[in-house]
């Protein structure tokens, strides 16, 4: 088992301090100290329900071909939500990577466009951003930032009717974008997996990609997940609190190694 902190160590900053090519997956945890839920709550064990459904379900490419109206019901409840959500201190340290570092990379699985109010001006959407649409019938996409939306939103261009410009259960990744992720995994020095349960695939392959090619392995998580054992180091506590710590003072001595779990 990878050593488990609480705490960035010395040893780890040096890692940061040295590293060129770094790449950064994150998921639904790094926007949960804004307030955005989890797709898994309480652990892993439940998963998050709206109107009786599980978000498997609800975001499914099968309920969109069954019931279009109650999936763009279901995308602007969040919509509605997110509306008053800020970044918070682990998306604006990502955006402050960006600049940092010869060769950055940010990845995420979410859609909440979190990342790019934060400053982030290059994120891999590995599925898609919610304050998109995208025509059914042309394919052409739009942004729609009214929330709530009054009717379905036709599409700009022809006037077709529309969906939400997300990747849904059961549906392909946009073309390209997942192939750009993996070859920045697996050409970095650090590969940081932050607020992921990395259950949900292709984007949990990443981790394991990272390690088989040359990436030391960073995870942040308040849990370990299925990767954990992949991971080089786990910092186990919230993103916004953690990933400030790689560009903060230095602790006297090494004492913060002690604060190994394991
Ligand atoms: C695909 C957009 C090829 C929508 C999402 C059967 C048929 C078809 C496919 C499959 C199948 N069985 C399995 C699959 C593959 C399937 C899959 O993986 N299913 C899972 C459920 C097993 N994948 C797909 O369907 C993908 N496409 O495979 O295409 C194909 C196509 C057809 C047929 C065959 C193959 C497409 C997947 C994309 C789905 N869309 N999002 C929406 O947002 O509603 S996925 C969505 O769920 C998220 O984007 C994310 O990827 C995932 C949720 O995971 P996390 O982000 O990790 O969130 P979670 O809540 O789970 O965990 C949060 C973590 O944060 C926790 O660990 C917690 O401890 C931590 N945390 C909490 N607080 C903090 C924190 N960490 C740090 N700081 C904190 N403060
Ligand atoms: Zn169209």
């Amino acid at each position: 088992m990878s050593p488990v902190l609480t705490q960035v160590s010395n040893s780890l900053r040096d890692l940061f301090e040295d590293a060129r090519r770094v790449a950064v997956l994150t998921g639904a945890g790094i926007s949960a100290e804004s307030g955005v839920p989890t797709f898994r709550v309480g652990g892993g064990s439940e998963i998050w329900m709206w109107r009786g459904r599980p978000v498997t379900e609800l975001s499914s490419r099968e309920l969109l071909a069954t019931d279009p109206k109650l999936v763009w019901e279901w995308f602007d409840h969040r919509r509605s939500m997110l509306a008053e959500i800020r970044p918070n201190s682990g998306h604006l340290m990502l955006a402050e990577w960006e600049r940092r570092f010869e060769e950055f990379t940010l990845i995420t699985q979410n859609i909440d466009d979190l990342h790019q109010a934060a400053g982030s001006l290059r994120v891999l959407e590995l599925h898609g951003n919610i304050w998109r649409a995208r025509c059914r019938r042309c394919g052409s996409t739009f942004e729609v930032r009214e929330s709530p939306i009054q009717e379905v939103p036709q599409c700009l261009a022809c006037g077709g009717p529309s969906r939400p410009d997300v990747v849904l259960f059961g549906e392909l990744l946009p073309e390209g974008v997942f192939e750009r992720a993996e070859k920045a995994v697996q050409n970095c020095d650090l590969f940081f997996v932050v607020g992921t349960s990395a259950v949900v695939y292709p984007a949990a392959s990443l981790p394991i990609a990272a390690k088989q090619a040359r990436a030391r392995v960073i995870e942040v998580n308040p849990e370990l997940t299925d990767i954990s054992v992949f991971a080089d180091f786990t910092l186990l506590g919230n993103a916004g609190q953690i990933l400030p710590q790689f560009t903060q003072g230095r602790f006297e001595g090494n004492s913060c190694d002690s604060q190994r779990i394991n």
